[in-house]
């Protein structure tokens, strides 16, 4: 029987190797003879370096080299930047070492390479470093005004990028409507905390003349093209490895790490290996951030609860550069009107620079901070104008058969439209609001509240934008002999279980188990061409293009099939691994079809052997295919989408909190969310609960705490409060599915939604909760007890 596993809960076959023990991370490769690298960061967040000397460092025991910028040759230069944009007026992105000054605490000085990691540091220390400190101004509010310590001395108020994106006409929409609801809310600073930090580990082979680099990237084949341009290498000769890679959320994909450039260059340079370990503390410090966001925002609306205009001024906090350019602020800015028919729409932001770590996307990209801004607003619309949470939701929705809606006037990224693609935005809110239970909910609020507990619900929706181009591809090769089926992409996963969704993708089009589809990803040697995994992209941009090259493969296979079978091709049914002739037991194996393609190539094999029974009945002497098709069963191909596709969700929770205190738990937390259809829909719950448990992370417990001379307080995991499992509630997650038109799966992506709308959820419960005691708003995430215990004596509480 021929199975479909689209949509079916396979289970993820790379779990077992991982749950034992037996993956292979960057630090478990294996590098004979290698040397192991160390940096000195820099103590302060802005300074003159005055005087550098390595001296002693070099001339410690087991040192092998010393790096300062001095030394690292073409290498000292601006990393490249990523996203450019016209509103940018001197975009900064960092050098490897720092040269002259320094711009954050953290940023990389020097480094050193010795026989282990232990004198790699201490050589590290005695390295003597005398820096000038700089006044700062940590607070980015106070940042832009005049005559504020700049970041940049070139970059007037400290202002990276202004940009303004209008819909319609939001001054005639303000003019119009018969209320105005303007509030002003804050999303602060947060930091992936993948479990494994960041990782590269690189070989020199000088007589191949191939360098080979183990990075725990989730962009193997950009950071390849990048070493080649770089060592002018041919990219053949360079080879990028992303082996089973703990985690990213965003954080992996900077392009590039100060240590992605100088482990190869030392490894080039010193002929042995050179592997970088970064520690917890250094991941604090030195790997990307995102999340500071400052909204006011204005919903321009009729007393019947109709939003007719929104407008959005934001400050970003970009960090001391900016190598993607405006793109986390332009999400957010494009995000801002979220699944609402808002004809009208005003928003700005500036982009400011920050002597902290560079901001980059972290799972989300902005959309938690929009959804925030957004629904806080919608919440207090609702109160208002007196209206039902729910119910003013659902008047502002757009509707089904609206779709597809067009933002007019507002780019997503350049040259792509905000045109959200189809959606069944009012039936995800009912189903929130069944799941929730909302009779039994209002009596337990009652009796709970007689207790000194306070119960509250809390909503919020989002939409989300995703499957990201240019482009991605995939190469399908049916394996001559074993008929195992081999697929190899251009992505690398740190976790997002692509290999049992492709398998499921391909097995339906070969007729095959996926268990027999080998999915290889993070690899250059093993795809050439590709981009990265970010943006929710791989099941829209890879899933299409693996299905259809997978269409192409099981076109060859059906016509090699119908040659050696000498039957019509529309007769050729594929399953169990084979190809039959329907309504008989005449059948050949993928393994004979494919070893059929050269037999003489695998002559000492026995399925060469059955493959030779079956005479070619094409009239060519080649292999059993059509004339002039390439043998072996194989295809490459790629799929570019036209424009992202929207997926949404609506999620509400239950909260309890005791004001005494100041403690917050949420008692039931809901899920309704659409990403189309489902490729797996085990992975996409992992998916969904991955991120809203990194959500309620944001909303209640991780901030970085900078102080105000730029030096970073809670630098450890002891210090900054990762959710335990405990405080992660049971969460029910219901699927909608409505297809996306836009690509032949019909599929959206699914990798951040989870985190989205957790920061809106929590704050609007914990005010529910909190109503009776005054008129408490809570506009700022993470809500920490002592933010509550502020909002509570405000109140004279
Ligand atoms: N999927 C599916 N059906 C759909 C949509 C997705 O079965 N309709 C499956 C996909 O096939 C894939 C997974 O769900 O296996 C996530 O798919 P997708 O939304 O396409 O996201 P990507 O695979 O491109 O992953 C990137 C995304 C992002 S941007 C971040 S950040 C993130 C995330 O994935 N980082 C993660 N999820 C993560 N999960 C883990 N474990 N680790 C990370 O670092």
């Amino acid at each position: 029987m021929s199975t479909r596993y689209f949509g079916q809960r396979v289970e993820r076959n790379i779990d077992p190797k991982l749950l034992r023990g037996e993956g292979a991370y960057v630090d478990d490769i294996p590098l004979t003879n290698a040397l192991h690298a160390a940096f000195l960061r820099s103590p302060v967040a802005r300074g003159k370096i005055k005087r550098i000397d390595v001296s002693a460092a070099r001339a410690y025991p087991g040192v092998a080299a010393v790096y300062t910028y001095a030394d690292i040759g073409p290498l000292d230069r601006p990393m490249p930047l990523l996203i450019p944009h016209p509103s940018m007026k001197s975009p900064k992105t960092q050098r490897p070492l720092a040269r002259g000054e320094v711009f954050y605490v953290g940023q990389t000085i020097a480094m050193v390479v010795a026989v282990d990691r232990y004198v790699a540091e201490d050589a590290a220390a005695l390295i003597e470093l005398e820096i000038e400190p700089f006044a700062v101004e940590m607070d980015m509010a106070k940042a832009i005004a005049d005559g504020a310590p700049l970041v940049h001395a070139d970059v007037a108020n400290n202002i990276a990028a202004e940009f303004v994106q209008t819909s319609g006409d939001p001054d005639g929409a303000f003019a119009r409507a018969e209320h105005v609801t303007r509030i002003t809310v804050q999303v602060d600073r947060s930091t992936a905390a993948p479990m494994e930090c960041r990782a590269v580990a690189a070989r020199w082979d000088e007589i191949s003349g191939e360098l080979t680099v183990w990075d725990g990237t989730q962009a193997p084949i950009s950071v390849r093209g990048g070493l080649a341009s770089i060592f002018a290498l041919d990219e053949d000769k360079v080879r990028v490895i992303a082996p089973d890679v703990g985690g990213g959320f965003g954080q992996k994909v900077l392009l590039f790490y100060p240590d992605e450039l100088l482990v190869p260059m030392a490894a080039m340079q010193l002929g042995r290996p050179v592997k970088y370990i970064e520690d917890r503390r250094e991941n604090f410090l030195g790997s990307s951030q995102e999340r500071t966001q400052i909204h006011t925002i204005e919903l321009a609306a009729m007393k019947t609860g109709e939003v007719i205009g929104l407008r959005d001024s934001f400050l970003h906090d970009t960090g001391a550069f900016i190598p993607y350019g405006i793109a986390v602020a332009q999400v957010a800015s494009t995000s801002i009107a979220g699944p609402y028919r808002i004809p009208n729409i005003w928003v700005e932001f500036k982009a400011v620079y920050t002597p902290t770590v560079q901001v980059t996307p972290y799972r989300g990209c902005g959309r938690p901070q929009a959804c925030f801004a957004l629904e806080r607003a919608m919440d207090q619309l609702a109160e208002d104008l007196g209206i039902d949470r729910f119910e003013i939701r659902r008047r502002n929705f757009i509707g089904e058969k609206e779709f597809p809606y067009e933002r007019a006037g507002l780019l997503f990224a350049d040259g792509l439209k905000v045109t959200l693609d189809s959606g069944q935005y009012a039936k995800a809110l009912s189903l929130a609001a069944a799941q929730l239970d909302m009779a039994d909910f209002a009596g337990e609020q009652e009796k709970l509240r007689a207790d000194g507990k306070y119960l509250g619900l809390g909503l919020a929706c989002y939409v989300e934008g995703t499957g990201l181009g240019p482009y991605e591809g995939g190469h399908i090769r049916v394996h001559p002999i074993t008929g195992k089926v081999y697929v190899n992409t251009g992505l690398s996963t740190q976790g997002q279980g692509h290999d049992t969704v492709f398998a499921q993708i391909v097995a339906d089009q070969l007729g095959v188990s996926p268990q027999d589809v080998i999915v290889v990803e993070g690899d250059t040697k093993a795809f050439d061409w590709g981009v990265a995994t970010f943006a929710s992209r791989a099941a829209v941009v890879s899933g299409n293009a693996i299905h259809k090259t997978a269409i192409t493969v099981r076109g060859k296979i059906l016509q090699a099939a119908a040659n050696m079978l000498e039957a019509d091709i529309d007769d050729i049914e594929l399953r169990d691994s084979a190809a039959w002739v329907k309504n008989s037991n005449r059948h050949v194996s993928l393994a004979a079809i494919a070893t059929a393609s050269n037999p003489l190539r695998y002559a000492f094999n026995e399925a060469a052997q059955a493959a030779t029974q079956f005479a070619p009945a094409s009239k060519h002497d080649g292999p059993p295919l059509a004339e002039g098709q390439a043998p072996g069963i194989e295809a490459t191909d790629y799929y570019s989408p036209s424009q992202s596709t929207w997926a949404y969700g609506v999620h509400a929770a239950i909260v309890e909190v005791d004001p005494a205190l100041c403690t917050v738990k949420i008692r039931k937390y809901v899920c309704i969310h659409d990403c189309g259809n489902m490729i797996n829909p085990t992975i996409v719950e992992g998916q969904v609960m991955g991120g809203i448990a990194q959500g309620i992370g944001g909303a209640l417990y991780e901030r970085l705490d900078y102080m105000p001379d730029g030096t970073l307080s809670n630098a450890s995991l002891m210090d900054f409060l990762v959710p335990y499992a405990t405080e992660i509630p049971p969460v029910s997650v219901l699927h909608l599915e409505t297809p996306s038109p836009l690509n032949p799966l019909g599929v959206k992506g699914v990798g951040e939604a989870g985190c989205i709308a957790v920061g809106a959820v929590v704050a609007s419960g914990v005010e529910d909760a909190l109503k009776s005691l005054g008129d408490i708003k809570l506009r700022h995430v993470p809500l920490t007890p002592r933010m509550l215990s502020d909002a509570l004596e405000s109140v004279g509480y």
